[in-house]
């Protein structure tokens, strides 16, 4: 099994690269966020609770998206590899999803971490808003309150992964299909 994580600031491109990896590696896409966004959808209990949050920009509670996690293992016993995509965003789920792997047997191979500008990030997001729907997109103070949160719960999980030697920094601004070639590269160097 061959599992990644594909982590970033909220705008980074974590979305855009994991459809692109998914269809060539062939691992199953896990997104929290896409994943929260089905359950608001579906306006489920764990979606109302999950929408207040996500409406201001801030993090939804480990126990919600450590669960929708662990459901989600399990219902794809048989994949070839797992892609993370915006999970883990604390330390707290960092350490759930190694505990969970453990007991699959397998663990992160590596972790791919796209490096963007603050100013770019604001741009991407304010023009994704214009069509996506999205009320976390729509609206600056809550974009820049996803990158405050960002910077003071999500980053320390790149340090966490760093103790294991298994981050790599890749360029996150320019053309998408370079820097999917890019992770594409770092990909293949670890197959
Ligand atoms: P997510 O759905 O994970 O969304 P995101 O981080 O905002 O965006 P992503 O990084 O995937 O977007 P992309 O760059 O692809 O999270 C939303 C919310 O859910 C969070 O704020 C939080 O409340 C909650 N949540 C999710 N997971 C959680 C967890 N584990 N714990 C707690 N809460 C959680 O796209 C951005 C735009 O940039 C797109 O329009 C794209 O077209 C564009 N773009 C991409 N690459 C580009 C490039 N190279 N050049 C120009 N534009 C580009």
């Amino acid at each position: 099994m061959f599992n990644l994580i594909l982590f970033g600031p909220p705008g980074s491109g974590k979305g855009t690269q994991s459809e692109k990896l998914i269809s060539k590696y062939g691992l199953k896409h896990l997104s929290t966020g896409d994943l929260l966004r089905s359950e608001i959808s579906r306006q489920t209990p764990l979606g109302m609770e999950a929408k207040n949050f996500m409406d201001k920009g801030q993090l939804v509670p480990d126990e919600v998206v450590i669960g929708m996690i662990s459901s989600a293992l399990d219902e794809n016993a048989e994949a070839k590899g797992f892609l993370f995509d915006g999970f883990p965003r604390t330390s707290a789920q960092a350490e759930a999803l190694d505990n969970l792997l453990e007991l699959k047997k397998t663990n992160i191979a590596v972790m791919l971490a796209l490096d963007v500008s603050e100013d770019e990030l604001v741009k991407r997001l304010l023009k994704r808003g214009e069509t996506s729907g999205r009320s976390d997109d729509s609206n600056e103070q809550v974009i820049r309150a996803r990158i405050v949160e960002y910077r003071t719960k999500t980053e320390a999980v790149a340090d966490y992964y760093r103790r294991f030697d298994k981050v790599v920094m890749v360029k996150g601004e320019g053309g998408i299909d370079d820097i999917f070639n890019s992770l594409s590269l770092e990909i293949d160097n670890r197959l």
